[in-house]
């Protein structure tokens, strides 16, 4: 589709916007009222102007596809690893802890045009995960799971070995909130914020890329930041 010179955000995506609105989907009425004391006001350049609707928190927009941000509890929380895999995971907030930790210092970015600068996450490397499983051969992605029972991501294999993808359990210097997807959000650093999918509980190997929830409604599989939707400014 045609991006017009110099708009920020493509026309395709402002659609797809748009189809999430008219849903109904995008923050629910729950939300809103829950958030009123904790929101403030925002100055982004969102060209859909939906931004508006959404709370901050510390620079970052909370968002949830539902109507409310779901909880777990952490103790009995378990990520599982299922499909093209020689051997099922099913590992508890401990488990992850036990394996080798990451840190990254990188910028999150919304494709609406919001970022929040020099975030600091700790987790586990997705790779490592993978390399725990199995991958067999002839798997080519990953479909990620929320248990939010809403939104749903996807990687290529590629994509999801890079050193800068992580299953995270610590964002900003303590253990992930829940309203920022807690305990455990994936964080893929090159990609739009969309790919971070949030309140993480399954991940499955599978051969063949499964389009998720927000690239149904209008974005790029391929999420890399400067290089999708349209945008055609350099990477953060
Ligand atoms: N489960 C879930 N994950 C999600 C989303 C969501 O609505 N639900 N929104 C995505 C989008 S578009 C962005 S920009 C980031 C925002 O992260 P934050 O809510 O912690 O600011 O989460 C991503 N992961
Ligand atoms: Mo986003």
């Amino acid at each position: 589709m045609a991006v017009e010179q110099g708009t920020p955000v493509g026309r395709r995506i402002v659609l797809g916007m748009l189809g999430l609105g008219a849903g109904g989907v995008l923050l629910g009425r729950r939300v809103q009222g829950w958030l009123q004391n904790v929101t403030t006001p925002i100055a982004a350049h969102d060209p859909t102007g939906l931004s508006q609707l959404i709370p901050v928190a510390g620079g970052f927009r909370l968002y949830t596809v539902t109507d409310s941000f779901p909880s777990t509890n952490s103790a009995t929380w378990r990520l599982k690893v299922t499909g093209m895999v020689d051997h099922p995971l099913s590992l508890s907030l401990e488990d992850l802890k036990a394996m080798p930790a990451t840190q990254l210092v990188k910028d999150f970015q919304c494709v609406t045009g919001w970022r929040v600068q020099g975030v600091h996450w700790t987790g586990v490397l997705l790779s490592d995960i993978l390399h725990r499983a199995g991958v067999k051969p002839g798997a080519s992605a990953l479909a990620f799971h929320s248990f939010d029972g809403a939104d749903t991501e996807s990687l290529t294999l590629d994509q999801a070995r890079r050193p800068d993808v992580i299953v995270a359990y610590e964002m900003l210097g303590a253990p992930v909130t829940r309203e920022h997807g807690g305990p455990v959000r994936l964080y893929v650093a090159p990609m739009y914020g969309y790919k971070s999918l949030k309140w993480l509980d399954g991940i499955e190997v599978t051969n063949q890329v499964i389009p998720g929830y927000w690239e149904q409604n209008g974005y790029d599989v391929d999420a890399w930041i400067g290089r999708s939707n349209g945008r055609d400014d350099k990477p953060v």
